[in-house]
């Protein structure tokens, strides 16, 4: 049972004592929506295992009055069994198997493209020490020197940004993934844009991008979480001409998916479209 209401928390961060991992912010989140005050492990990328004292080569790791565990997943579910009193992470295994298709959906979407975009600013932010593990390691990882991965960025930010248009059509329904307060779906989709703000030297999405609502929210939480010195504002991209629409301006998904059908009124203006008895598309 967590002492004084402390969980010993192992961050994975840059110089800057901003976290850089996606799976280490999740985790964060998570233990301040149970309630818990975080004990801090500071570090970097080099040296994980001698910190947790032969434990772990990856983070995030938590220490729970001496019961160490691993892995974020792992974290939130034994944060939940441990804790049932406490606000619920993921509750129903449902959400577990939705977050996780959601994320990976995200990962392929979001953090690879935006990872080879930022991968310079990924090793330059990092301590002075890890430098050289980051460059070899993500050279392996990656298969290209990072100031070959950045070229042509440019052209990549702007077609990243209508990618992202089911994560804003769910949200435009929706205050949270979580419903009407967050849960584990909120932190780990946020952790990708936390994750983002760690690293980008330069913002990634246009200034009225929908998701900005949710992010600013989401980065607020907890007392400004996601507001710690060192983060790179996201948004500020400037379109050049020729570049995609970077989000849909008027309804985003089938109306079918996201209205509720409560009779022929709900539904008449789609009718009215599809059989050609109206002119316009249904709002
Ligand atoms: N499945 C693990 C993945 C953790 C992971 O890969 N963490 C990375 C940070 S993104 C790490 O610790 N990397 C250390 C390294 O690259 O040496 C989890 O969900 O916690």
């Amino acid at each position: 049972m967590a002492k004084d209401n402390k969980i010993t928390f192992f961050d994975l961060t840059h110089e800057s004592g901003c976290t850089t991992s996606p799976f280490v912010w999740a985790t964060k989140y998570a233990l301040k929506h149970k309630g818990f005050d975080l004990d801090v492990v500071p570090g970097g990328f080099t040296g994980i295992l001698d910190r947790t004292g032969g434990r772990s080569e990856r983070l995030p790791v938590i220490c729970d009055d001496g019961e160490y565990v691993l892995d974020s997943w792992l974290i939130a579910e034994y944060l939940d069994a441990k804790y049932p009193d406490r606000p619920t992470l993921i509750g129903d295994p449902s959400v577990k198997v939705l977050t996780q298709f959601l994320e990976t959906w995200l990962w392929k979407t979001v953090v690879g493209p935006w990872a080879r975009c930022f991968a310079v600013q990924y090793r330059d932010r990092c301590f002075p020490h890890d430098i050289q593990y980051i460059t070899e390691s993500r050279l392996r990882m990656w298969g290209k020197p990072m100031e070959e991965l950045i070229v042509g960025r440019e052209d990549v930010f702007p077609k990243v940004l209508p990618e992202m248009e089911l994560l804003r059509g769910i949200l435009r329904e929706h205050k949270w993934l979580g419903g009407e307060t967050p849960n584990y779906a909120d932190y780990r989709a946020l952790a990708v844009f936390l994750w983002a703000a760690s690293i980008a030297d330069t913002p990634p999405m246009t200034e009225d991008d929908p998701l900005r609502d949710w992010i600013d929210r989401g980065f607020d939480l907890y007392g400004g979480l996601g507001r710690i010195p060192g983060m790179s504002p996201l948004f500020g991209l400037k379109l050049r001409e020729g570049d995609p629409e970077p989000f849909a301006k008027g309804p985003s998904l089938v109306a079918g998916l996201v209205k509720r059908n409560t009779g022929p009124a709900s539904t008449a203006a789609e009718t009215a479209h599809i059989t050609g008895k109206g002119e316009k598309a249904p709002a």
